[in-house]
């Protein structure tokens, strides 16, 4: 089947570049949107734009009924979930087939099978792709955690079963801790999830989170895009990826992509999917988590192999077979993504609210921007603070540095306080310039006072002042601060090049 209309379930960026996607395809747009996003360029881009509700997600973007009422009216083809909000929820998959439309994404069976942790980990064991020591069945007492937790040996994190993400995780260091760490897991699992059930895994101390992009059509053709090195977040968030990571060798890469195959494989995987793994200091990769969506970070691996995987999951989902073999995938280059969130580092990294005023963006040899918002829209309290993402490309990782550093420095939004001086200190930062980090390395060097040597200390007392001055403006209700990598006090006469 030909889609020739297709409905995107979803706003700001991702909403944007599906809409382009269809556009090059021939494909006719429906765009819904909240009464917060009447004039946000997913709605002025699209062919056609319905009102689904509310600001508030729960009463528009999570409005199933809502979104199946406006696809049925636009007499659409297909919808596309995006990432976020109903891109895996298995009821929302079931329901788009069940009202005639095509889903494009998975069998709302994956999106169950992998959403559960303990089905995904027993699947994985039987697929023989390595997971984290630890149980594949829910605990049933404090008891049983002792013992295995005896049996791994400590630390351990209790997981939730329902969770994913990092929520309702809990680190043990020994037996004492235990009982009460069990307690509040539970709770917090149930709270959250709505279900109780917690598990147990070693808990590894210095993991690399790399993960691997998927994509198998509906005849039985399983390929992987390589990897994505993914460890530099906060508080689980996301900052910075990039493609390939500088940590594999083709050895390691080859086992991972084999493994994300049998991963996909398992749970009868179709369209794009990713298989997050975590790597250790001696090459040990163990399965985490399957994301059955297309995620935020999927440019840099468009770039280094110049499949464009959204084009491909539309492809995938009309019923045709992936057009090139494993064979035929190569890596070429190098990409990184950074996320320019409207966050403020001196109130807690809260979303920084307002309208923003202006944006010049900064694109150039080798510089991709997804962008969903524009001049006059408001970041709000009701989705996410992410503004932009700047994907910048070239030949070698010092090169691919290079650009983005230029495009950040260059990048101008006015309105709002952004990370463009966070990324940029992180790009400048002689332990990521090397390559040489993993998952706690926000945590270690951008945390003052605690765990950072005197040099990274003064770099970032350096930028907090930077955005203090940012700040003031905003604070003394004056013209909003104007944030670039300059005149921020970013520039490399702070922080080594
Ligand atoms: C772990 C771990 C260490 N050991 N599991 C965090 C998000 C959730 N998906 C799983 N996470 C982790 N699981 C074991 N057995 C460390 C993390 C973790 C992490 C993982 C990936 C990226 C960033 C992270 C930050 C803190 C903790």
């Amino acid at each position: 089947m030909t889609f020739s209309s297709v409905l995107i379930a979803n706003r700001g960026e991702i909403a944007v570049r599906i809409i382009r996607c269809c556009k090059e395809l021939g494909i006719e747009t429906v765009a819904v949107y909240s009464d917060a996003d009447r004039l946000s360029p997913h709605v002025l881009l699209a062919d056609k734009a319905y009102r689904i509700g509310p600001p508030p997600a729960t009463d528009s973007y999570l409005n199933i009924e809502a979104i199946i009422e406006a696809a049925k009216r636009a007499r659409v083809n297909a919808v596309h979930p995006g990432y976020g909000f109903l891109a895996e929820n298995s009821m929302f998959a079931e329901r788009v087939s069940a009202e005639g439309f095509i889903f494009i994404g998975p069998r709302a069976e994956s999106i169950a099978m992998m959403g559960d942790k303990i089905t995904a980990r027993t699947l994985m064991e039987k697929a023989g792709v390595p997971i984290v020591p630890g149980t594949i069945t829910p605990l049933q007492s404090v008891e049983e955690a002792l013992t295995v937790a005896g049996d791994i040996g400590f630390p351990v994190l209790l997981k939730a079963t329902g969770g994913g993400g990092g929520k309702g995780m809990r680190i043990v260091e020994n037996a004492d801790q235990l009982p009460s760490a069990y307690k509040s897991a539970r709770s917090e699992a149930k709270n959250a999830f709505g279900n109780d059930s917690v598990y147990v895994e070693k808990y590894l101390m210095d993991p690399r989170h790399i993960e691997i992009q998927v994509l198998a059509d509906s005849h039985g053709a399983v390929v992987h895009l390589n990897e994505r090195e993914c460890s530099i977040q906060r508080r689980h968030q996301k900052i910075i990826e990039e493609a390939p990571s500088a940590f594999l060798t083709d050895d390691l890469r080859q086992q991972m992509g084999d493994a994300a195959i049998r991963a996909a494989r398992s749970c009868g995987y179709v369209n794009a999917g990713t298989i997050e793994f975590l790597v250790d200091a001696s090459g040990a990769f163990y399965f985490l988590e399957m994301n059955t969506r297309v995620q935020v970070e999927h440019p840099v691996t468009e770039l280094i192999t110049g499949i464009d995987i959204v084009k491909e999951q539309i492809a995938i989902a009309e019923g045709n077979p992936l057009s090139f073999s494993q064979e035929a995938i190569r890596i070429r280059g190098h990409a990184i993504e950074c996320r320019i969130y409207a966050e403020d580092p001196l109130n807690n990294f809260l979303p920084s609210i307002g309208t923003i005023r202006n944006i010049q963006s900064s694109l150039g040899p080798g510089i991709r921007e997804d962008r969903g918002v524009q001049a006059g829209n408001r970041i709000t309290v009701y989705y996410d603070p992410l503004i932009t993402k700047i994907i910048a490309y070239g030949r070698t990782r010092q090169e691919t540095i290079s650009k983005m550093d230029r495009a950040l420095s260059e990048y101008n939004i006015q309105g709002v306080i952004t990370n463009i001086p966070a990324c940029l200190a992180v790009l400048r930062h002689p332990l990521f310039k090397k390559g040489m980090y993993n998952t706690h390395f926000m945590q270690d060097y951008f945390s003052i006072g605690i765990t950072a040597t005197p040099d990274e200390n003064e770099m970032l007392a350096t930028a907090v002042a930077a955005s203090f001055s940012v700040h003031d403006h905003i604070r003394k209700n004056e013209t909003p601060g104007t944030q670039t990598g300059s005149r921020s006090g970013w520039k490399s006469k702070n922080i080594p090049k």
